[in-house]
């Protein structure tokens, strides 16, 4: 389109031939009460466009939101790899970063219990790098060749179309409990880490280990992570199912708002670098994706931050369209014998050609490389570069001019040595399913490992055949006798309820627990990123609410006010105070510390609101800070809700301190157990 500026006229709407349409808004037709005539070439162009519009969603990952920004190199890694991006500090490339579900379809909600995608685009100086990771660090299988059946198990069952984004259902839970190789991964699925709080709040791995290569061609692996700024935080499962029903773009809502208002979330890039002596001295293969390596082995390095700063202008041409492969690499940067991770290097490209129609994906602008790229590939459906002259091939002398290979500086695979016979076996070295599951376990605090046991349980108790469900107790006997009799307790299954694994083909070791792997231990803390609602009555202390909004802006929070009636309330002073959102569509799970400070006149009607009781008691059930002032505290006894340390009194300066400092802990998992709480 051509620029503009406000004094041009307006364009004129045309059709796609560049056609100027006089009425837009009705169709061609014999007369105003007649059938509409073929030949309404306006209304054909216009209605076969629009039947095209959606494009197959992908097979995994369907579900996704997205944004720009930028990685900053802050360690020169020259020593370790020749990749230009991560040699210069200072260094900024641009990214596109895609977060996703894995399980649902594109219009699924966005907190089912599922791992989440983290797929990175950095547009190099050098071509385009893909990290297309998870927020889980291991995978629940070994080999490319078992991933169809690990995603027709979990998706929705073939018969019923049902469930839609969920593993609680027979035919998931069927399969895991022959693939004893995923129990690891099923750990961390069923940990708060598949519930995460915000998109913002998530960690990323690329799973894989990959290889390093330095500008002598010496090679190293490398483990990528990155790791969320404000740290990880996830939501209750009751909360999760609520969000899902009040607000289903909960994810996509929140990661959008948040660059909108200029708060942009970061990530470090950190890596671990290892050399071949050290990967052999680990009592497990690098090359098994279902392991990894304690930070407190190799320990992670910073190398970078990432800033996503802009959120797309159009969601079809950049969050739908965007193209991650694990294949596009850069000089400096090279694959390991992974066999899943050799598996996906084919898949991403194969699926773009049925996604995205053909071999030039790579033209449409959010995969474009931002650097200059050219060479003799040409046609194909969707061309819309135009080449020019004669010369289609290379070698050629006709364009001494053209593109010719970079032998100094192009990328050169690195010369690993490679022997074997062909076969189809796994290594023995991939032999032992148990160890880590039970280290990951052992590594967390008491409130996440019985959330594990609620997950389980949860889980199990929807599937309907009875002996897939004793024959998971019995993989869980051999990662943990009590968090199998824990599970079995919970779904009231009698007697000896594990079904006994039949070859275990390596008995787990005891590992030392690794700290780091618990969220709970390592969360950063703070209220910065964070969302408190504020519920407003009629005669709400203007006063107090001046405060609270400033104490809130000090700690980096938002506050949302919430009233009855969206029009709001009139303060105590007179003045009328517009609501953010009414009550009815602001339940408290879609915060993360709440208020109510109001009048006594102005809190009764809401005395036997259910929506108002259900507010404070979903806050409390959900574990959240709670802030009251007299009127709140009628609120909380009507909905019969206890004092703890994190219900606070608002009616002093310090109550105000007090609630900050207890809505920055996070969630109050001391409260779990107490009545009116999940346990
Ligand atoms: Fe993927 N995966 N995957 N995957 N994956 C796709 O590619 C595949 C695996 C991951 O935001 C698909 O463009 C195979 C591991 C993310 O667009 C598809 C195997 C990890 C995304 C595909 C795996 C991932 C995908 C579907 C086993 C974590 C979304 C659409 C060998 C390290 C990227 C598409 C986005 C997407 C295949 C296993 C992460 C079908 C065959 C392990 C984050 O190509």
């Amino acid at each position: 389109m051509p620029a503009r500026t406000t004094m041009s006229p307006p364009l004129p709407l045309t059709s796609n031939q560049g056609v100027a349409l006089s009425d837009p808004l009705n169709s061609l037709r014999a007369g105003t009460r007649g059938p509409t005539l073929m030949e309404d070439f306006l209304l054909q162009e216009k209605i076969t466009h629009f039947d095209h519009e959606r494009i197959p969603e992908r097979v995994v990952h369907a579900r996704g939101s997205a944004a720009h920004g930028y990685f900053e190199c802050t360690r020169d890694c020259s020593d370790w790899t020749r990749a230009a991006f991560l040699s210069k500090v200072g260094l900024r490339t641009p990214v596109f970063t895609r977060f996703s579900t894995v399980v649902g379809g594109a219009g699924s909600a966005d907190t089912p219990r599922d791992v989440r995608g983290f797929a990175v685009k950095f547009y190099t100086g050098e071509g385009n790098f893909d990290l297309v990771g998870n927020n889980i660090p291991v995978f629940f299988i070994q080999d490319a060749a078992q991933f169809p059946d690990l995603v027709h198990a979990v998706k929705m069952e073939q018969d019923r179309g049902y469930p839609q984004a969920a593993s609680a259902h027979d035919t998931f839970w069927d399969f895991i409990s022959l693939m004893p190789e995923s129990m690891h991964m099923v750990m961390w699925a069923m940990s708060d880490r598949t519930l995460p709080r915000s998109l913002r709040m998530v960690d990323g791995f690329g799973v894989h280990t990959f290889r390093l290569v330095d500008a002598q061609g010496v090679s190293r692996f490398v483990k990528f992570h990155w790791r969320a700024a404000l740290g990880v935080a996830s939501t209750t499962w009751d909360e999760a199912v609520k969000i899902a029903g009040a607000d289903p773009d909960y994810h996509r809502r929140d990661l959008w708002e948040s660059i909108d208002r200029g708060d942009f979330p970061a990530w470090e890039l950190a890596l671990q670098v290892f050399d071949e002596e050290t990967a052999a001295s680990l009592p497990f293969d690098v090359l098994d994706a279902t392991k990894l390596i304690p930070e407190e082995l190799v320990p992670l390095q910073v190398v970078g931050r990432m800033v996503l700063d802009r959120n797309p202008d159009n969601f079809f041409a950049e969050t739908e369209q965007v193209a991650y492969c694990p294949a596009h690499l850069v000089p400096g940067i090279d694959f390991s014998d992974d066999p899943l991770l050799q598996g996906r290097l084919f898949s991403y490209t194969d699926t773009q050609l049925s996604r995205l129609g053909g071999p030039n994906f790579h033209q449409l602008p959010i995969n474009q490389p931002r650097c200059p790229f050219q060479n003799f590939q040409r046609d194909a459906v969707m061309q819309t570069s135009v080449p020019k002259g004669r010369v289609n091939y290379t070698p050629n002398s006709l364009a001494p001019e053209g593109p010719q290979a970079s032998p100094e500086h192009g990328f050169k695979s690195y010369p690993a040595p490679t022997t074997g016979t062909k076969v189809r076996q796994r290594a023995e070295s991939f032999g032992d399913h148990y160890s880590q599951a039970r280290q990951f376990l052992a590594s967390l605090t008491a409130p996440e490992q019985r959330h594990i046991v609620m997950a389980l349980s949860f889980e199990l108790g929807k599937v309907t055949v009875p002996t897939v469900r004793t024959r998971v107790l019995g993989h869980l006997a051999v990662i943990d006798g009590g968090l199998a009799d824990a599970v079995a307790e919970r779904l009231g299954q009698p007697g000896p309820a594990a079904e006994a694994v039949p070859a275990v083909a390596m008995p787990p070791r005891d590992l030392p627990p690794s700290p780091a792997l618990s969220q709970l231990a390592s969360r950063a803390g703070g209220l910065a990123g964070r969302h408190v609602a504020a519920l407003l009555t009629d005669g709400t202390d203007d006063a107090r609410l001046a405060s609270l909004r400033r104490a809130l802006a000090k700690a980096g929070a938002r506050l949302t006010l919430v009233a009855q009636k969206i029009e709001g309330v009139r303060l105590a002073d007179g003045t009328a105070q517009r609501a953010d959102q009414a009550l009815a569509g602001a339940p408290s799970c879609l915060f993360d510390a709440v208020v109510v400070i109001g009048s006594e006149n102005g809190v009764a009607p809401l005395l036997n609101n259910p929506a108002a009781l259900d507010w404070l008691r979903d806050a409390w059930r959900h574990l959240k800070a709670i802030g009251l002032d007299m009127a709140g505290a009628l609120l909380a006894r009507a909905a019969g809700v206890p004092t703890d340390e994190a219900v606070v009194v608002l009616d002093t300066r310090r109550g105000l301190d007090t609630f900050v400092q207890q809505a920055a802990k996070g969630k109050h998992h001391a409260r779990e157990g107490a009545p009116g709480t999940d346990h």
